[in-house]
């Protein structure tokens, strides 16, 4: 056992604290560390964590000790082993104490995911520091040579059994008021703004097959209230029109919202954390990448279809291709939905075996846990 201790910086939305409270819990539970999780922004973790505070100092979560981040910073003896999120800066006293020890840690950058080419060459590369510290770069991927997927070790059981079992699935769908009818498409919908979103609708307004559209609160609620012509949807409202049932759920706990992801049919995630769960849960997706600027999300949601799209047929590739390019450019998916559901079975057994592939690689804990060993060994 070796004490981890990860930082965290919310730069914006759950991204952030969705990956590292992930990640934490993971290398607690299953390789027996002792994990410190300090985060800038706690209001943000009780949104994933709604059983914790917002604003105590010290707690402890799910064998996690989550700790405040804030300035000063308090004097505590660094870790054996220093996660530094997505390139946040850590505190200076902290890295002043790390050279200041004499002992050799493992400070690692754990960068965002991206399907792209040069991310394999990039993984594990050292970047020598001032005070003769070395700090590592450790990429998550979906391709050998990368650091893999958060995935725990029971996850894919665990679907398993809930999405055999219809009466938990009714129990929990039950819970937010959600009453699956016969024959009904379910989708989930977590998105960031999207003008698309009116034209969708429409479309499965329209639709021969009736949808249950579920969705959390959350950014897209504004595009959605417009459709419906209505300026305050909530919790627990339930809206029919034409052939398409739409319902406001809560934004969910964590483990909640990877039920959610299993009972569905279909799976519109963003970013990067709900992105990888909608994988996981085995069942086609509809990804809005995270915008950045210039358009440089364009390559990667390039980068992460081609690598998607391998083995699929070419109707059922160029139909998932437009839809997604659709989907991220805020255009209508008026053609480009029905195409989609032409190819549905085909999309259907890919999402499973995509997930069946996956799921054969290394973790991202067992990688990191892996490093580290690999480091201690060379260390010796
Ligand atoms: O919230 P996001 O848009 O976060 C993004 C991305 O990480 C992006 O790459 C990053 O650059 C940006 O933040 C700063 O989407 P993401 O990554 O899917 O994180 C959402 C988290 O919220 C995820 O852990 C799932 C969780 N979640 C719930 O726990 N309950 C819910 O009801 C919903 C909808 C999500």
């Amino acid at each position: 056992m070796a004490r981890w201790d990860i930082f965290c910086s919310v730069v914006d939305n759950y991204g952030d604290i969705g990956v590292t409270w992930r990640l934490a819990r993971q290398l607690a539970a299953e390789q027996g560390h002792s994990v410190r999780l300090w985060v800038d922004d706690l209001a943000s973790f009780v949104r994933l964590c709604p059983a914790a505070s917002s604003d105590a100092e010290c707690q402890h979560w799910r064998g996690v000790e989550v700790r405040r981040w804030a300035e000063p910073f308090p004097i505590v003896e660094p870790a054996e082993v220093v996660i530094e999120a997505f390139a946040c800066q850590l505190p200076s006293s902290y890295v002043a104490a790390m050279t200041a020890s004499g002992t050799r840690r493992l400070w690692l950058n754990l960068e965002y995911l991206s399907a792209e080419d040069w991310v394999a060459g990039c993984h594990g590369l050292p970047s020598p520091q001032s005070g003769g510290l070395q700090k590592f770069f450790f990429f998550p991927g979906f391709v050998e040579g990368t650091g893999g997927l958060l995935r725990e070790a029971d996850l894919l059981p665990r679907r398993d059994a809930f999405q055999g079992d219809e009466q938990a699935q009714q129990a929990f769908l039950q819970s937010f008021g959600v009453v699956r009818e016969a024959g009904a498409r379910l989708i989930s919908l977590f998105a960031y703004e999207n003008p698309g979103l009116a034209k969708w609708l429409d479309a499965l307004a329209a639709d021969l097959q009736p949808t249950q559209l579920l969705v959390p609160q959350g950014k897209i609620l504004a595009d959605l209230q417009a459709w419906l012509g209505e300026t305050q949807l909530a919790p627990g409202d339930n809206r029919r029109r034409g052939n398409l049932q739409i319902h406001v759920l809560p934004f969910v706990a964590q483990d909640d919202y990877d039920r959610l992801l299993w009972c569905c049919d279909l799976n519109a995630v963003r970013g990067e954390d709900s992105f990888i769960r909608a994988q996981w849960a085995g069942r086609p997706l509809l990804w809005h990448i995270y915008p950045q600027e210039e358009g440089a999300h364009w390559d990667k949601l390039d980068a992460f279809m081609a690598l998607y799209n391998v083995g699929l047929m070419p109707e059922a590739a160029a139909a998932q291709a437009g839809l997604w390019r659709a989907w991220n450019a805020g255009e209508g998916m008026e053609t480009a939905w029905p195409a989609l559901l032409d190819t549905w079975p085909v999309l259907q057994r890919h999402a499973e075996q995509w997930c069946d592939q996956q799921a054969a690689r290394v973790d991202l804990a067992t990688a990191l846990e892996q490093f580290y060993r690999n480091w201690l060994s060379y260390a010796a």
